[in-house]
C-alpha cells in the first residue's frame, strides 16, 4: 500500500527561484516539487505538495492530514520562528514529522535561530539547499518502513 506524505510550504516559498539565489539556490518551488513527485514514485509514496502564505490554511492542512496522510514534511519558512498555532496542529498529528529549511538558519540572524515547530519535529534538516526535501523524503520512507 503506497503511503500518503504531505509536503507543506509557508510563506513566501512560492518566489523561490526568483530572487535571493545566493540563499535560496535557483531552482523554483515548482522544480522541487517535480524533484520530489520522481522520488516518492521510486519510494512508492504518495505526494501533496502545497504551499500557502496563509498560516491559517497552513493549520487547516495540518489538521486535515490527521486520518488522511501518513507522514508531513513542512518547511513552515517565517513561521517557523513565530508560529505555535502550526506547533500546535502538528502536536495532534500522529505520524512522522520531517522539518525543512534550505538554508542554515542557525548560520543566519538570531531571530531565525528558534523554531517552534522543532519542538513536534522528529527530524529537522536545515541548510543542504532544495536537496533537503529530498533528503526528509528518504528519511519518512526510512521511519514508515
Ligand atoms: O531556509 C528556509 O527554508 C527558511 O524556512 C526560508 C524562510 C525563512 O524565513 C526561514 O527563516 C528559513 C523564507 C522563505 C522565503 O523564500 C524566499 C525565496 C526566494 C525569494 C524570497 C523569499
Amino acid at each position: 500500500m503506497s503511503r500518503k506524505i504531505l509536503v507543506l510550504n509557508g510563506p513566501n516559498l512560492n518566489l523561490l527561484g526568483t530572487r535571493e539565489p545566493e540563499i535560496y539556490g535557483a531552482e523554483t518551488l515548482d522544480d522541487v516539487e517535480a524533484a520530489c513527485a520522481a522520488l516518492a514514485a521510486e519510494l512508492s509514496l504518495t505526494l501533496d505538495f502545497q504551499q500557502s502564505n496563509h498560516e491559517g490554511q497552513l493549520v487547516t492542512w495540518i489538521q486535515e492530514a490527521r486520518g488522511t496522510a501518513d507522514a508531513i514534511v513542512i518547511n513552515p519558512a517565517a513561521y517557523t520562528h513565530t508560529s505555535v498555532a502550526i506547533l500546535d496542529a502538528l502536536s495532534v498529528f500522529d505520524g512522522p514529522v520531517i522539518e525543512v529549511h534550505i538554508s542554515n538558519i542557525h548560520r543566519r540572524e538570531s531571530f531565525r535561530h528558534h523554531s517552534y515547530v522543532s519542538a513536534r519535529a522528529d527530524g529537522v534538516i536545515a541548510g543542504c539547499g532544495t536537496h533537503g526535501y529530498l533528503l526528509a523524503l528518504r528519511q519518512i520512507a526510512h521511519m514508515l518502513g
